[in-house]
């Protein structure tokens, strides 16, 4: 692939990266260690640490394996031998891509031990997105399921691999073939582990939901992401008695951290991993395991509304249902405490840092309909116009950030920065580090934000991100495409799905043939536009721009007319 940034033959150092990598300015560094936000403690030492404290209480359950916390810590340390006897040292980047399973715990910590830094990919990757992320990292391995969901990760595995000489490892979970077995590396010998990261050190990287052709990587650090833990904790009431059910896709910020699979560790509580979100099995291990929090986006929140009540499941621990990652639509979220009988937390997050809570013990309405306020008292947020001016409290605008854990860059791609530009950090963020959102928001006078909408290039189906101009590039690779513009349609289900709007050249394709296309260019199925729509010419924009906004509203027409801002 030409459109994922230059090839690498040579694997990136950890200075390189690090190079690559926007850190903080001094000036916030001192400030965040002053105010206690930073602890420096590391997610290596953070889990020695908690396995000390709580011993043989369990930790993790995976069906039937339930680990307590002293052997979480035992294993993550055999582990991370066993990554270090096939050369995986510090610094060495590895993209993680599995599925809800106790390897990626273990894996995850190890590589924390190691100051190797994973890059979190989702399960719904395809060899796309994985090329890329591989490429522009440099990464050393891949660590990947044998099968999931009908896919067989070991064949796109392995035609990555063919392009890229830095990947020298395929770490297998399951039937590994010729490829490394996961299984096989657990080192029990007692060599020494030290714990070679430092607090301030890079610890791995999400994904941005992203707005530009290629996805973008979040570098993240233990000391920010750590206190990022430390505030969700307090926000969700983790304790000791918590049972964490991770239903959404494990690698994901949301259950990875708001307070999700780490915060729940850092407060002592259990985690029970379920394979799929479905009613069905995540019921069944609520009654088994009496698990009382979970975390859901929208689409399968109103899923679970429609089947708890014929489901005859016993539901009766559960006290907490989080929902996020898109717009809960207020009438979604008044059914949830008389359907489940539980609390519902609105929870208004992004990768690149800022969470918003409701609290707990909100007043009902606010809960209802509000996506709550931000977790720390550290937390730069503010509501601006065009012109980057505050707007008055209780009007709309743009939310830009800044925080004790909101990044202050995204990595720098090599092949971004070779002109010595970095105009997408430049664009993202203001001269003061604010990072722009993308979302619209109301801030009310209690401080607490409505999301209104949005005004990036990014389509939100049901929580998963699609970023239009990457869908919209691979659709020109298209011999038939002259032209391509991407954008949101609503949906009841899941709120908004992706339709594309296409000129050609010659014959008319059919839309499942470029559904084809997509797919085989080894895009994420999520990406691939569910509707399309042939033109003969978009329309524009008074200064000649393809008008999304005319093309959207050709779409809600059928939906309901409210106005909207162009971009
Ligand atoms: C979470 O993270 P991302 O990085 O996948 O997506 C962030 C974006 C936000 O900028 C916003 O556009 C949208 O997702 N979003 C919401 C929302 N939560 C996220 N829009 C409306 N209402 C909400 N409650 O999605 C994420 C990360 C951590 C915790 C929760 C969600």
């Amino acid at each position: 692939m030409t459109d994922s940034g230059t090839a690498l033959t040579q694997r990136a150092t950890l200075d390189e990266i690090v190079a690559r990598c926007p850190d903080y300015p001094a000036e916030r560094r001192h400030l965040y260690r002053q105010q206690g936000c930073w602890q420096d403690e590391t997610f290596g030492a953070m889990l020695r640490r908690l396995a000390a404290e709580h011993g043989e209480r369990v930790a993790l359950v995976d069906g039937e394996l339930r680990l307590g916390y002293r052997a979480l810590d035992a294993r993550v340390d055999a582990l991370a031998r066993g990554l270090r006897n096939t050369g995986i040292a510090r610094g060495d980047r590895v993209v993680i891509q599995l599925p809800n399973c106790h390897e990626f715990v273990i894996a995850c910590f190890a590589l924390f031990r190691l100051g190797a830094l994973p890059i979190f990919a989702l399960p719904a990757h395809r060899r796309f997105e994985i090329e890329h992320f591989c490429r522009v990292a440099s990464a050393r391995a891949l660590l990947i399921a044998d099968r999931h969901g009908g896919f067989d990760y070991r064949a796109m595995a392995r035609a990555i691999q063919q392009q890229l000489p830095t990947l020298e490892q395929v770490i297998v979970c399951g039937e590994a073939e010729e490829l490394t077995p996961f299984a096989s590396l657990y080192d029990e010998t007692a060599e020494p582990l030290d714990d070679v990261p430092q607090a301030q050190d890079l610890a791995f990287f999400q994904l941005s939901g992203g707005t530009t052709g290629v996805p973008k990587l979040i570098p993240r650090r233990h000391d920010d992401y750590r206190y990022s833990l430390v505030e969700s904790v307090r926000a969700c009431n983790v304790t000791p008695d918590t049972v964490y059910l991770v239903a959404l896709p494990i690698s994901h910020n949301f259950p990875m951290s708001s307070p999700g699979f780490l915060g729940v560790l850092l407060g002592g509580g259990r985690l029970v991993l379920a394979p799929r979100p479905s009613p069905d099995e995540c019921f069944a291990l609520i009654e088994r395991e009496r698990v009382t929090m979970t975390a859901l986006v929208p689409p399968l929140a109103m899923l679970w509304l429609d089947s708890a009540p014929h489901a005859g499941a016993d539901l009766s621990s559960l006290d907490i249902l989080q929902v996020g990652g898109a717009k809960l639509v207020s009438e979604a979220a008044r059914r949830v405490a008389p359907t489940l009988g539980c609390r519902l937390q609105q929870v208004f997050g992004m990768a690149e840092g800022l969470v918003n809570y409701t609290g707990l013990d909100d007043p009902i309405e606010l809960i209802n309909t509000t996506q709550g306020r931000p977790m720390s008292p550290y937390d730069e947020v503010r509501v601006v116009d065009d012109d980057d001016r505050p707007v008055p409290i209780g009007g709309v605008g743009h939310l830009i950030t800044r925080g004790p854990y909101t990044i202050p860059g995204y990595f720098i791609a090599p092949g971004e920065d070779d002109a010595g530009d970095n105009a997408h950090n430049r664009r993202a963020f203001t001269a003061e580090g604010f990072y722009r959102t993308g979302d619209r928001v109301q801030l009310t006078p209690d401080g607490y934000l409505i999301v209104e909408g949005r005004d990036k290039d990014q389509i939100n189906r049901g929580g998963e991100k699609v970023a239009a101009e990457e869908v919209e590039n691979q659709l020109l690779a298209h011999e038939a495409v002259h032209d391509a513009a991407v954008v949101a349609m609503p949906d009841d289900y899941l709120g908004e799905r992706v339709c594309a709007f296409v000129l050609t050249r010659g014959a008319v394709p059919k839309p499942a043939e470029l559904a084809r296309f997509l797919r085989a260019r080894g895009l994420a199925d999520y990406k691939v536009p569910e509707r399309f729509e042939f033109l003969d010419a978009f329309p524009q924009t008074g200064v000649g721009k393809i008008s999304k906004k005319a093309l959207r509203q050709t779409l809600r027409e059928q939906w309901f007319t409210a106005p909207e801002e162009d971009n």
